[in-house]
């Protein structure tokens, strides 16, 4: 949740009113993922002081609080690093004093903007309060900043002027929860630390000249005792920390111009010299240096770095990215980026590459829609195509999965299949359920992130668990997956942002390559997540020779998808109408389905839900008689999915014991489909027809009719379809 974006300038003059705009228009892209409210920090007028602007509502509300404050947009900086946020609240309603960033105190020493929840605010604020520290929000997040200040205050009067991210050390090793966070602080002024766990974070860079490498290493701590200062550190709560407590070391003191000097002015060297100290002044103290950011001669290069949650908004500025990991203390200063872990861990990678991002600016536009829900939507015959587009080989009906075709082997010897996920993405886990039985012969169970964590499921080694997630990021669905791999299960994910959590924690996958999803509620992804799934489950069938039919079939199918759902489209003005007439104004709508449109029952209930905030529930239609029946007369609205398989005439049944109580189903059923001719003559009974595909693929166009739906309710109403409340993108929280 939330969205976090920073933007540090090096020897690239801004003026503030510029720096104001770029972390304005980061927050407006990011916005997507929480709008409770919005905040900046940057220098102050005064030397080392920070102005923080926030407000509650959305950045067009921060944009006038911005203008009402009015500070002076001419002043300019060579170097100049800033903070911005937009909330989703989970500690504090929405409030002015609950906005990001928060603060140290009423100087502005520390200021946070965070993502998360720190699960111990409660211990933290009280030893600070005990301390004498005065709080002045509800946030979980304000004692992150009051223990910088709390934890640098101590040092600095024990004669340690720490590093900024050897004091980020000190503070990580006190809290616990999820986190993505910056801090910048008047002690340290143009530097910003990012750092994380459980929350994404990554950053861009941008400098005219080509970088010399494109990867940081990794920092570690000295393990000799090299930069051990004589004095130990002092924690939290008063105590020193000895050497065997924690691998905590100073390892740099760049205000000392010696120590810059020597660091400077070394020679890049070999890939170990880096990693290890380059050199030692007399402080005891030594300082390394970032590759990618040398210079051919040794002098300072000017950069741009760009932080945030989230890709959208890095990508007008830079392409080139670096995803931070969880634990990972990123340092910027002097035009540096520098990576700090707190200790070595065995088999961990040295380096954080710099990757060139293949999104373009186009892609997280809304182009002539009024929606991005919208916008989305209509994507769906081409990002179901690039779901498919190089994967397979609609000549020869086979199928090349780049990410899992060296796991196949293992993957087909296994006694169960998991799929876990959360929302639309456990609706298209559903969906696909029964085709992955069918062509595998493995069972397969579909669970609910949060719900299989509750049960503390059993999982076995030779168990293979799929996460399936658009954002990557879900922390129930992360939190399944480490549980999972804690159990050594083979895991596989499908995902659609490429560098997320999900997508690097598991074992191999496929990104569904929908592009980036905006509007929270999920439409592409749905349909590119089940095509997916429908391709890993071809791929393990294809060395089966009785499957030989049904898969050339599903494959065949799978070719006129994109083209089929362009056609089913066109529904809209007849769903616009309806939504406008019959469906208007109405408490609930019932959508029933069984076999494979049993999810798409439930998926489109949960876009109704989410967006229009109309109470819909999608029912097994075989279940309809064993209760829910008692809710039908002739007021109720309900929508019933009868296209055509071997279930049919079940389907019939149960629509027939909806009309026989006076119900006045709108039926979703195939083109031309005599039945239903019939009956919308004879009964008072609507239709809305789609293509007719495989049984196995038909929920892909049998969604798309209430998706529309769903926003079109929603438009109705005057919802702002991209921001319904309570719901934000990427849920990073449990
Ligand atoms: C619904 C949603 C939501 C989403 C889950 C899981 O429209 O967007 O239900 O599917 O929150 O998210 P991920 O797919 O990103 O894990
Ligand atoms: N827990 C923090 C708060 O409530 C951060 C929430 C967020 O991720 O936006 O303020």
């Amino acid at each position: 949740m939330c969205g976090i974006f920073g933007y540090c300038n090096y020897l690239v003059e801004k003026s503030r009113g510029e720096i104001m705009d770029t972390l304005v228009e980061g927050l407006e892209r990011l916005e997507y993922r929480g709008y409770d409210s919005t905040g900046i920090a940057i220098d102050g007028d005064e030397l080392d002081s920070t102005l923080i602007i926030k407000q509650i509502g959305k950045v067009s509300a921060l944009k006038k609080e911005i203008a009402k404050v009015n500070p002076n947009r001419d002043v300019t900086f060579v170097s100049h690093c800033g903070i911005a946020h937009t909330r989703w609240a989970t500690h504090g309603e929405p409030k002015q004093v609950n906005c990001h960033p928060q603060r140290s105190d009423p100087n502005n020493e520390f200021v946070i903007v965070h993502n998360g929840i720190i699960t111990n605010f409660r211990e933290l604020k009280t030893l600070l309060l005990n301390k004498g520290y005065k709080f002045e929000s509800e946030t979980d997040t304000e004692c992150i900043a009051k223990l910088f200040k709390h934890l640098y205050d101590i040092n600095y009067q024990n004669g340690h002027e720490l590093d900024f991210h050897e004091l980020t050390k000190l503070v990580l090793l006190e809290i616990e929860g999820s986190y993505g966070l910056l801090c910048r602080s008047s002690h340290y002024p143009n530097e910003v630390i990012a750092t994380r766990k459980g929350s994404p974070l990554l950053i861009g860079v941008k400098s005219e000249k080509k970088l010399k490498v494109d990867f940081v290493d990794v920092e570690f701590p000295d393990e000799s005792n090299l930069g051990r200062p004589e004095t130990p550190l002092i924690a939290a709560n008063g105590k020193a920390i000895h050497s065997d407590d924690n691998n905590i070391t100073v390892t740099t003191n760049k205000k000392n111009p010696d120590a810059f000097l020597n660091g400077n002015g070394h020679s890049s060297g070999s890939h170990d010299d880096n990693l290890l100290p380059i050199a030692a002044n007399e402080f005891n103290l030594r300082y390394s240096q970032s590759r990618a950011f040398l210079s051919e001669d040794g002098s300072p290069t000017p950069v741009e770095f760009f932080l945030s949650s989230d890709a959208s908004s890095v990508i007008k500025h830079t392409k080139k990215v670096l995803f931070l990991e969880d634990d990972d203390i990123a340092h910027i200063y002097d035009g540096e980026l520098h990576i700090h872990r707190s200790r070595r861990e065995v088999g961990a990678s040295m380096t954080r590459s710099i990757q060139t991002l293949e999104m373009e600016l186009a892609q997280i536009m809304k182009g002539p829609y009024k929606h991005f829900m919208q916008k989305e939507i209509y994507e769906q015959p081409e990002s179901t195509f690039n779901t498919m587009r190089g994967r397979i080989d609609f000549e020869n009906n086979s199928i090349n999965l780049g990410g899992l075709k060296a796991w196949l082997p293992a993957i087909r010897r296994a006694r169960r299949i998991i799929m876990i996920a959360c929302g639309t993405s456990y609706h298209s886990c559903l969906a696909t359920r029964a085709i992955f039985e069918e062509l595998s012969e493995i069972p397969v169970s579909v669970e609910l992130a949060s719900d299989f964590l509750d049960r503390k499921s059993p999982v076995f080694r030779d168990d293979i668990c799929v996460f399936v997630s658009q954002s990557g990021e879900t922390a129930d669905t992360m939190l399944a997956l480490n549980y999972t791999l804690e159990r050594g299960a083979l895991t596989v994910g499908i995902v659609n942002t490429v560098g997320s959590s999900i997508s690097r924690a598991t074992h191999c996958g496929v990104h569904i390559n929908a592009g980036p999803e905006i509007g929270v509620a999920s439409t592409k992804a749905y349909t590119s997540q089940y095509i997916a799934l429908v391709m890993f489950a071809l791929s393990l069938s294809d060395d089966r020779v009785s499957k030989l039919e049904r898969r050339e079939a599903i494959i065949q199918g799978l070719k006129l998808i994109p083209s089929q759902v362009k056609q089913v489209l066109k529904l809209e003005p007849k769903i616009k109408e309806l939504c406008a007439t019959k469906l208007a104004d109405q408490k609930s709508l019932l959508i029933l389905g069984r076999g494979y449109q049993f999810a798409s029952a439930l998926e489109g209930a949960l876009k109704i839900k989410e967006i229009s905030y109309m109470h819909s529930e999608g029912v097994l239609a075989g279940e309809l008689k064993h209760g829910v029946l008692a809710l039908v007369d002739e007021n109720l609205p309900l929508i019933a999915f009868g296209t055509r398989d071997s279930l049919f005439p079940k389907v019939l049944s149960s629509i027939e014991q909806v009309t026989a109580r006076k119900g006045h189903p709108i039926v979703i059923c195939n083109e031309n489909d005599e039945v239903w001719m019939e009956k919308a003559v004879n009964s008072n009974l609507e239709t809305l027809e789609v293509p007719q595909t495989v049984d196995c693929l038909q929920g892909l166009l049998n969604i798309v009719p209430l998706q529309l739906m769903s926003y079109w309710l929603a438009v109705n109403k005057g919802i702002d379809v991209d921001f319904p409340r309570n719901l934000a993108k990427s849920v990073t929280v449990e």
